[in-house]
């Protein structure tokens, strides 16, 4: 995690437990007990929550083998080219059979007050998986938003910059954290997963999206 002077949020810690199809009990702190804040600007936060989801490391492997993980083309500047990661979308909750992910959405909406009813989820087979720099447009059309991204697996590099070029900070979720992007981190700021070829093990991040900051506001 990077170093920047943290805004705590204390609170008790509660947890919800949930269990999928076999029986193996998950569970998510719905307190965000261990939530921390890092300003970016005056503007622009991240949001770190180690160990938001226990048992994440089963979970993992629950998803990466009942999800339907497909690649894609990207266009970019005239060429298409096949993104180095694997991803699945659910725009319909409807369609999502695992509990601990709807389990997710719930505690997320409720403590973020953003009404989450899509998955954008990638699975990183290893560390020659990446994305580039970005912004989460199909996440954020707003103004604010907060974006969601929890990681399960293994830890890879996290890495945020100003859109207009300086330093980047770097933060480096383990299975069960959640990185959350707030203010304006998706118009002031690009993120990337880096390529980390030492790294063999796989990574899913499952990034939360509301249809309603996915939308424009009206000029
Ligand atoms: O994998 C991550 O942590 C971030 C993924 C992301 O930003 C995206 O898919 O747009």
């Amino acid at each position: 995690m990077n170093t920047l002077t943290p805004i705590q949020h204390p609170a008790p810690a509660q947890s919800d437990l949930f269990g999928d199809s076999s029986n193996t009990h998950f569970s998510i702190d719905t307190s965000f007990r261990t939530a921390t804040r890092f300003a970016l600007d005056t503007h622009s936060w991240v949001e770190v929550v180690p160990g938001w989801m226990s048992g994440a490391r089963l979970f993992f492997e629950q998803l990466r083998n009942s999800v339907s993980w497909l690649e894609h083309d990207r266009r970019m500047f005239n060429k298409v080219f096949r993104e180095p990661r694997m991803t699945a979308v659910y725009q319909d909750l409807g369609d999502v059979s695992e509990n601990g992910l709807l389990q997710a959405v719930r505690a997320l909406s409720s403590h973020y007050g953003v009404a989450y009813d899509g998955l954008w989820m990638n699975l990183y087979r290893n560390g020659q998986d990446s994305t580039g720099w970005h912004r989460d447009h199909r996440s954020c059309q707003k103004l604010d938003c907060v974006v969601p991204v929890l990681t399960l697996g293994t830890t890879r590099r996290f890495l945020i910059k100003p859109i207009k070029g300086g330093k980047s900070m770097t933060f480096k979720p383990s299975s069960g954290d959640l990185v959350v992007m707030g203010g304006r981190s998706q118009q002031d700021w690009v993120h990337c997963v880096p390529k980390e070829p030492d790294i063999e093990e796989a990574r899913i991040s499952v990034n939360f999206m509301s249809s309603a900051q996915g939308v424009r506001d009206r000029q």
